[in-house]
């Protein structure tokens, strides 16, 4: 089916600059900050994040990572009545009194990223919960929305987002596809 590319290397890159100078303009410098991907592909995002930071301020970030994935993984019915559960966690930094800034890939129902506020306020009291993704493609099932979006996606239901970092993927492009 046809395939759309709404973000390439170069426009991705200018996207996640972007948003490093917005995290630190937002938050006065990088000091307090720790940001946690989410999995798969929020643990990338955050890596590049956090060195794009310190290129501007000198400040290196602590990072962690959360894995929430669907209870069962298929899918077709993630829009339905599976919601998205905490498998793992990895964060070494203390997030207590901190700002915890979430990153991931696409932000579409709010309820990955709901369940990644549950498991950070069950491991601390952060100061603040902030949201970074790569992609919010809509269709908010919650009241959730992002502090920093490299691209707003408007889509209809039948599409979907296909999100390919480097790290993993061997490329950078993001697309869109009728499924
Ligand atoms: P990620 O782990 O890097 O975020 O959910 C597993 C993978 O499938 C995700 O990778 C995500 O990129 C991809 N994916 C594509 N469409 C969807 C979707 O509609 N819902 C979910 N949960 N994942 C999707
Ligand atoms: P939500 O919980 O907000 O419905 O979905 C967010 C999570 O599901 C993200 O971690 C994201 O990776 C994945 N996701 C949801 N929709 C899409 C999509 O269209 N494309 C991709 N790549 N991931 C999606
Ligand atoms: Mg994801």
């Amino acid at each position: 089916q046809k395939k759309t590319v709404v973000l390439d290397q170069a426009a991705m890159a200018r996207a996640l600059t972007r948003i490093a100078h917005e995290i630190v303009e937002k938050n006065k410098g990088g000091e307090q900050l720790v940001l946690i991907g989410i999995k798969t592909r929020g643990t990338p995002l955050t890596k590049r994040l956090q060195e794009k930071i310190r290129q501007i301020e000198g400040v290196t970030v602590p990072t962690g990572e959360l894995d929430i994935t669907l209870y069962r993984d298929d899918l077709e019915l993630v829009a339905s009545d599976n919601d998205p559960e905490l498998k793992g966690t990895e964060i070494d930094a203390d997030l207590t009194n901190k700002k915890v800034i979430l990153i991931d890939d696409v932000l579409y129902t709010g309820r990955t990223v709901r369940a990644a506020m549950d498991a950070v306020m069950d491991i601390s009291r952060p100061a603040q919960i902030q949201l970074g993704v790569l992609v919010d493609r809509g269709h908010r099932e919650l009241p959730i929305r992002a502090d920093y979006v490299g691209k707003n996606i408007p889509t209809s239901l039948k599409e979907v987002i296909t999100v390919n970092l480097n790290e993993i993927d061997e490329r950078d492009e993001v697309s869109i596809y009728e499924k």
